[in-house]
């Protein structure tokens, strides 16, 4: 039996990755896929992710744009990172786009493929959950028709990764993009599981696993980690928190392949105002999410590089 898979995703080097490699997972079935303009801009993600299912995919598949904005804007040097995917040969090879964009709202076309798709749906969300809560306040009866929440987003520690004026620095992008978005799924009855910073702190982007897909490079789909992965080389000889880690590629391996993980349930709150905003926080009196705390490196790395083998 293969898992319905509702895919939003918001355009960054790891979420279009994160596309290729559902593309090729024999025991899921994506239904709909839709991309919101947070850590992207719109244009260029919507064109790469049709043009990736055109290049990797079947047909039948459309792709739904989001109208949701956030609250705090994700850096624009990062934003431009779907210009990059897109303007790729390897996707621009046919000279067209046949891959059609869906003809409502990211928020409108999940509620409309959730209910037309038989019995329940996994929704995997490595950006901002803002197409879901508003879903949700539309028609929170989606909820029967859904498995659960796979999420990137989040952290527990200390340490998160937004560094910005009149933030204290505790929160990872997905959640501060739109705090309210986050306590709005957290209020549903979804079942979550979460892949939060610390999850994927066992994953970072190092360079053998650059040399390997180099090495292996002859596979078209290795080919193409190695060249979406070159937009974000690796800085080394000045320390920022450039290092990419598998963020959303970790969370989509998850979906197909459970087993590379291990997760713990904890109780958590989302804060959404003032200098802490986007934080997610352990307390008892919070909901369940389950989170990942430990990954099989070299399985997940040999996972994703013999799924790309497929291409
Ligand atoms: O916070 C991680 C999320 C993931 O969904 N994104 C990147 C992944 O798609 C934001 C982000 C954090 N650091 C970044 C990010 C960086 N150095 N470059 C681009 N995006
Ligand atoms: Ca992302």
């Amino acid at each position: 039996m293969k898992k319905n898979i509702y895919f939003n995703h918001d355009g960054g080097v790891d979420d279009l990755i994160s596309l290729f490699l559902l593309l090729h997972m024999d025991n899921v079935e994506l239904t709909s896929v839709s991309v919101i303009p947070a850590d992207c801009y719109l244009e260029p993600a919507m064109f790469a992710s049709r043009k990736i299912i055109d290049r990797f995919g079947s047909v039948g598949l459309d792709v739904a744009a989001s109208n949701s904005r956030g609250k705090n804007p994700f850096p624009k040097d990062w934003r431009m990172h779907a210009f990059y995917v897109d303007a790729l040969p390897l996707l621009n090879e046919s000279g067209k786009v046949v891959t059609p964009v869906a003809d409502k709202p990211a928020h409108l076309h999940m509620i409309d493929t959730l209910r037309a798709t038989e019995g329940k749906t996994t929704l995997l969300f490595t950006g901002p959950l803002t197409d879901l809560a508003r879903a949700l306040d539309i028609d929170a009866a989606i909820e029967e028709k859904v498995e659960r929440l796979v999420w990137m987003g989040g952290t527990f520690r200390e340490a998160g990764n937004v560094h910005e004026p009149e933030h204290d620095g505790t929160a990872e992008w997905n959640v501060f993009w739109d705090p309210d978005a986050a306590a709005r799924v957290w209020d549903s009855g979804i079942e979550i599981d979460l892949v939060a910073l610390e999850s994927t702190n066992q994953v970072p982007l190092t360079l053998d696993v650059r040399e390997r897909w180099a090495a292996e490079r002859k596979h078209i789909g290795v080919d193409f980690l190695g060249q979406c992965y070159a937009m974000v080389p690796p800085l080394v000889h000045f320390s920022t928190n450039s290092t990419y880690y598998l963020w959303d590629v970790l969370t989509t391996a998850f979906v197909g392949k459970s087993d590379l993980v291990k997760v713990q349930t904890i109780n958590s709150i989302v804060i959404t105002e003032g200098a802490s905003q986007g934080r997610t926080v352990e307390t008892e009196e919070g909901r369940p999410v389950h989170v990942v705390y430990d990954v099989d490196r070299d399985a997940f790395f040999d996972y994703i590089t013999e799924l790309a083998k497929k291409a």
